[in-house]
Order: C-alpha cells, then structure tokens, then sequence
C-alpha cells in the first residue's frame, strides 16, 4: 500500500487535564496513547506537531459569544455562582467545570482546526488529533462530557476550501451536536453508527435524515448491544461506500471514538482493536484526504492500544508492527499478555438474532438511493 504523508497532532499538556475523580472520561488516556505511538517508533515517520490552541473567537464560528465566554471565566468555584441568566451552560455532573476546562478545549479544537489546516494546505494526507472528537458540545451547551464541538470547527475549516465533507463516527454513542450542525445542510454529509435504546443522547434514529436542502444528509445506523466486527463491517462498509459513491465528498472525517470496542467502561458493543481499526483501513484506501479523531473510550488502556494501533494504520505500517508490545511507560498497565490487541468477548449480538442489523442496513442504503443531488 503506498505511502501517506500524516500530520500528528499532540499537545503534552493534554495528559494533565482532570475531568474530577472517579469521572470516566480521562484526558491521561491521549498521553498513553502518545507514549505507545513513541515507543514504537512513529513519531519519525509523521510530521508531529503542537497545534495552535483555539482561540475564543475561533471556537465563536460554531458557539455563541456568551457561551465561550462563559467557559473562559467559569472555574470550580465559581460554577454554581456562574449558572445566572436564566441559561445553564453546564448541566449536571456529566459536564463538570474542572480546572482548565477552557485550556483542555483549546487544545482539542486548536488540533482539529490544525488537522483541517494540514490537509486543505495539501501538507498532509491524513491528519490525527487524539484530542479530538468532541461530538456532543452544543451552539450553547456543554453535553456528554464534550464542551467546545471542535468537530464542527474542523469541518468548517474544511468548507473553507472543499464543496462537501463527510463526517462518519463509530463512538458507541450518537454523534448528535455534529449531525444537527449541519443538519439543513448539503454540504456536510453525517453518518453516526451507535447503540441505540435506552442510551445517551437518546438521538439518532433512522428517520431522523436531516431537514430542507439537508434532507437525506444526515444518516443513522441505530445498533443493539454485542455488534461484532464481522456484524460491524456488514453494515459500515456497504453504507459508507454507497455515500462515497452518491455523495463524492471531498474530504472524510472519522471521529474514531473507542467506547465501541468489547469490554469498555460504558460501551455495550463487542468489536476487536482490529474491528475497529478496519474501519480506518477501510478510509484510507479510498484516497480521499482523510482526518481521524478521538472522541470516547473509557478503558484507557484499550483506548491507548487501538489509538497506537489507528496510527500506525494511517502510516500503512500495520503489518510490521510487533504485537507484543515494546517497553513503554505505563507498561505494567497492559498485563498480563502485554499485547496489542484487545480481544473480543462472548456476549451475544443482538443485532443478528432478530434480524434488525439486515433491515437498518437496508433502511440506510434505501435513503441514498433516493437522495436528490
Ligand atoms: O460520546 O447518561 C447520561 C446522563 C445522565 C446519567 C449520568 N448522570 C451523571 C447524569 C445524567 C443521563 N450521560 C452519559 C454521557 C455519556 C457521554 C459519552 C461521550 C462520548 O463518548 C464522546 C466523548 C453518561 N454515561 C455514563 C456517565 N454519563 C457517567 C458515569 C459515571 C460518572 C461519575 C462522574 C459523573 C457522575 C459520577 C458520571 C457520568
Ligand atoms: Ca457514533
Ligand atoms: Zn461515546
């Protein structure tokens, strides 16, 4: 497979962000996967780069004023003081306002915004920032631990320069303050693979397509517990090729949130480091200039493995890459098979078992059939 020029974005201050004690979401998890990706050797076949931190009058492109400005000022202690106007910015305990909340978000967006600099620039083919991914941060509103969309900000970058963006995600959740961004838009194509039923945000249905000039834009692939790679890539590989195909886009982003993979803290699917990974395989070769995301993961040490192992994918040297893992930092964290790999479990896919995993796909391919170019 020939070569790609990526660009990497990684801030080392990201690491030392804290959501608060016993919160799942864990800014250490990028550092983790920053220490693999060095410890096998990447960081000297990518161009590796500290992004510019997010301004608050970039991050004013998607949000309101007053909501980036409310986040520049709110600290631990002012955050009960801070919910005045009538408006609440943070809601409840999935949104903390931790120390350096406004710092962490501009470092997540400033790599997102970097990432789609890189590639309108022509300098990168694929570009990644770990940091990224941030899909549930509203106009207004922090949601789902994400406070500052910078998704949405990279893909407005992205329009800068190209006709149409598609935004494909494979978190386990609905990656709906993206999909209603651009929710009356033609230009920006969405499809969000999650779980759905009785799970965070409750969104993401199959009739929900997107609304005037946007309507057949936004596309949902609703999935029950226990999806397999097999299941996973049964749906994801005939939905994103039929978009590729109908749509064109001139850009591709891919939140690669990893609450999808088997065994996560608050994920309920079933895929393997390399089901998941098949899906950035699966990117890359369509040659499509290409910007791979974080977004959720919970199990940090599987998050970091599948990350490492996400990167190497982008640089075509997956092949060469030892699975037992080489010393690292947090070494002692990856036992006791201290491989790169993470397995899947035997909980049942109750996607096959009544058929639905068939009739959503269906449903799906259906939709851009009928879309009006
Ligand atoms: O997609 O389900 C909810 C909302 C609640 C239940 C939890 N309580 C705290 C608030 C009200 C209905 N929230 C989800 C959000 C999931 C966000 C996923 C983000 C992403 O992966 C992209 C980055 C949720 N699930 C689990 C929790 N929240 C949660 C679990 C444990 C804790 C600790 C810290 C905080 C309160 C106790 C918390 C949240
Ligand atoms: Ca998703
Ligand atoms: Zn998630």
């Amino acid at each position: 497979m020939s070569k790609r020029k990526v660009a990497y974005f990684y801030d080392s201050d990201v690491g030392a962000y804290t959501y608060g004690l016993g919160h799942p979401m864990k800014p250490h998890r990028i550092r983790v996967t920053h220490d693999l990706v060095t410890a096998y050797g990447m960081l000297d076949k990518m161009h590796v780069l500290r992004a510019k931190r997010a301004t608050p009058e970039v991050m004013s492109s998607f949000h309101t004023d007053e909501y980036v400005h409310f986040l520049q000022n709110v600290t631990p202690e002012t955050a009960e003081r801070m919910t005045f106007h009538g408006t609440r910015f943070l809601v409840g305990e999935d949104n903390p306002a931790f120390e350096g909340v406004f710092e962490f978000c501009s470092i997540s967006a400033g790599g997102s915004i970097g990432a789609a600099r890189k590639i309108t620039s022509g300098a990168a083919d694929i570009a990644i920032n770990w940091a990224g991914g941030l899909h549930h941060a509203k106009k207004r509103e922090a949601s789902g631990f994400c406070y500052i969309n910078d998704i949405v900000l990279g893909i407005l970058e992205l329009l800068r320069s190209y006709p149409r963006v598609l935004y494909i995600d494979i978190d386990c959740h609905h990656g709906d303050g993206v999909e209603e961004a651009f929710y009356t838009s033609n230009r920006v194509m969405t499809c969000s693979f999650h779980k759905f039923g009785e799970y965070f945000p409750g969104t993401g249905t199959q009739e929900d397509r997107g609304r005037g000039k946007g309507k057949g834009y936004a596309v949902n692939v609703p999935l029950k517990d226990g999806i397999t790679d097999e299941s996973y890539k049964s749906v994801f590989q005939p939905v994103i090729s039929k978009i590729l195909e109908t749509f064109r886009p001139s850009a591709v982003v891919l939140q690669c949130g990893s609450d999808s993979l088997a065994g996560d803290k608050l994920g309920c699917f079933n895929l393997t480091m390399k089901g998941h990974a098949a899906c950035v395989q699966f990117m890359r070769k369509q040659n499509i200039p290409l910007i791979l995301l974080g977004g959720g993961g919970y199990t940090v040490k599987n998050v970091a493995r599948t990350w490492a192992f996400e990167t190497a994918c982008a640089l075509g040297i997956e092949d060469d890459i030892d699975l037992n893992l080489p010393w690292n930092q947090y070494f002692e964290w990856f036992g006791p098979r201290y491989r790169l790999e993470v397995a899947e479990n035997n909980m049942e896919d109750l996607n096959v078992k009544d058929g639905s995993l068939e009739r959503v796909r269906e449903k799906a391919l259906e939709q851009l059939r009928n879309l009006i170019p």
